[in-house]
């Protein structure tokens, strides 16, 4: 097998999936030769605060200070400020911990600086004392705004977070739209980070609500396109449900298959090989005839070993 350990590599990402396979990618390749360009379609501003929850999920996730009960937020948290609002009847569906507060706090007060979300998100990194680089997909403003399809709310479009937590992703969708994507420009260095890479690897996140509005800014699908031959996609979706999120609800109210079929229909035109879960092994021929190779492997990162093995499979190829 060739050797990869000095690969440079770089990561398409969402939140959880994408900081388990980062977290396995960093345990095979020096951190410093990783860079992940990061959906920042589920940003969103509340309480006059800044907040990046796929940029924030897979920092603390690398420094190992993770809510590792809930994939998100930071370990130990309290929730006295959350509180406060809720005794004044502002908004409180979505959770912001204390020591997570601090983040926000600090992110916000940077932009009002002048600051960048790729500058920011650096100082954010460094204090945390990781190595890898965390590159937001674009500075400008890209909102994942999805359209309710069911019941009173039919046929109205709502931000990322309030389908995803408000709602709990728990009504039909008939569509996703990102806003302001077409008028956003790829982050500095992002479109280098896809051409300079030795591997490109599609995370296991959500392929509409993560990778797509990844895709949606400009230049960013023919960047990655162009790099085809060179990447491996990792399915979300194993036996036919996604591990975590609403991936296989999604899929399937949009139209596509909501299995590893479903998911190499997506991905063929984008990565060369596709790593599906041996649960889904019959499927192998199926994936291979929407033209994209088929590498099946354990794919459930349970355990950091379990995260290291998947990586060194994405990077062999
Ligand atoms: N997810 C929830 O299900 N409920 C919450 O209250 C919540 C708060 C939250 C705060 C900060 C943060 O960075 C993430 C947070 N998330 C919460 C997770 C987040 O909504 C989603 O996991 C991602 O946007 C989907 O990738």
């Amino acid at each position: 097998m060739q050797d990869t350990s000095d690969s440079l590599v770089t990561v398409l990402a969402g939140g959880v999936g994408a900081a388990r396979m980062l977290a396995g990618i960093v345990q095979v390749v020096p951190p410093a030769n990783v860079t992940a360009i990061v959906n920042v379609g589920d940003d969103l501003e509340l309480h006059g605060l800044r907040i990046s929850p796929d940029l924030d999920t897979i920092t603390y996730t690398l420094a190992g200070e993770i809510n590792p009960d809930t994939g998100w937020g930071l370990k130990g948290e309290s929730w006295q400020a959350m509180d406060s609002v809720r005794r004044y009847g502002g908004i409180s569906w979505f959770g912001l911990g204390d020591r997570d507060l601090g983040t926000h706090l600090y992110r916000t007060q940077r932009f009002a600086e002048g600051a960048t979300l790729t500058e920011i998100t650096a100082e954010i990194t460094d204090a945390w004392d990781l190595a890898l680089r965390l590159l937001p997909v674009t500075d400008g403003r890209l909102r994942t705004m999805v359209t309710l399809a069911e019941g009173d709310d039919a046929g109205r479009e709502v931000g990322f977070q309030e389908y995803f937590v408000q709602r709990q992703h728990g009504v039909p969708v008939s569509s996703v739209r990102f806003d302001g994507a077409e008028a956003t420009a790829p982050g500095p260095d992002v479109i280098a980070a896809l051409a300079d890479a030795d591997r490109v690897v599609l995370a296991p996140s959500n392929p509409i609500v993560s990778i797509d509005p990844v895709l949606a800014v400009p230049g960013v699908r023919e960047a990655l396109t162009a790099r085809r031959a060179d990447t491996v996609a990792v399915s979300p979706i194993v036996a036919g449900s996604a591990l975590k999120g609403p991936a296989d609800r999604l899929l399937t109210e949009l139209g596509h298959d909501a299995t590893v079929v479903g998911v190499a229909r997506l991905y063929a035109p984008l990565a060369d090989a596709l790593v599906i879960d041996h649960a889904d092994a019959d499927l192998a021929g199926a994936v291979a005839a929407e033209g994209i190779r088929p590498i099946v492997a354990e794919s459930i990162m349970k355990t950091p070993a379990l995260a290291a093995a998947l990586a060194r499979t994405v990077l062999a190829g």
